[in-house]
């Protein structure tokens, strides 16, 4: 069994699926009752993220070996990164003891469960929001079965992961334990720090399966009651 690790709980909310069924349709989607003359408006019955024109910057190619989180990459609202990369391995070894020294004098996040380490391979992607907004991120693979870990780490001064984001009142980081096949979760974010998704997998226990992932990320803007409507689909 895997025990997760306990960090400094970041100040964020979590923003998915969960919440949109709390959303009458009296309060959702206000456009079909508010008169507009903006041509760029949204129609009736068309997703909110279909207005929501995503200035997507070029794919990037995975690094590898990609072990830790690199520079960032800006993002501001209304801009996404489109990543695709390989897990080289997969697997967790719950006998092992991560080193959780930092060169900046504080302590690791990653890996976000103790005891225990990854045996395969890690891969990060790294952004740096320019202004408060939600996160959105999209991770899909061809595998039917494996299950990954893609869980978001605030970066510190030295540019390792030093906080995780958790789910709202618990110490669950957010996407863990999730199936490779397609994951999506969003988040609010303020524009503080670097944060970084942490890319692994954890079964099936197989240090020679090339795990070949496509993903994407993207700064939206934080409409209360929205949740995650405004992130992009099927990036
Ligand atoms: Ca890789
Ligand atoms: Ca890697």
């Amino acid at each position: 069994m895997r025990v997760f690790f306990l960090k400094p709980v970041l100040n964020v909310a979590l923003i998915g699926t969960a919440a949109l069924g709390t959303v009458s349709c009296e309060e959702w989607p206000r456009h079909r009752h508010k008169p507009s003359t903006q041509a760029d408006a949204l129609e009736a019955g068309e997703p909110p993220s279909e207005g929501l024109s995503i200035e997507w910057l070029t794919a990037a190619e995975e690094d590898e070996p990609n072990l830790v989180p690199a520079e960032g990459i800006p993002l501001a609202q209304g801009e996404g990164l489109r990543a695709v990369g390989t897990l080289e391995g997969l697997g967790w070894d719950s006998e092992s003891t991560a080193d959780r020294v930092s060169a900046c004098e504080t302590t690791l996040a990653f890996p976000p469960a103790a005891p225990g380490e990854y045996t395969g391979d890690v891969d990060w992607i790294t952004v740096t929001p320019e202004e408060e907004g939600v996160l959105c991120m999209e991770l899909s693979t061809d595998h039917p079965t494996a299950r990954l870990d893609t869980a978001l780490y605030v970066l510190g001064d030295c540019n390792e992961p030093v906080g995780v984001f958790v789910q709202p009142g618990s110490t669950t980081p957010i996407g863990m334990d999730v199936p490779a096949s397609h994951i999506r979760w969003a988040i609010g974010l303020d524009a503080t720090a670097s944060v970084a998704v942490g890319l692994a997998g954890f079964f099936p226990d197989d240090a020679d399966l090339d795990l070949d992932w496509t993903a994407s990320l993207a700064l939206v803007p934080s409409v209360e009651g929205a949740a995650d409507m405004l992130c992009p689909r099927g990036s």
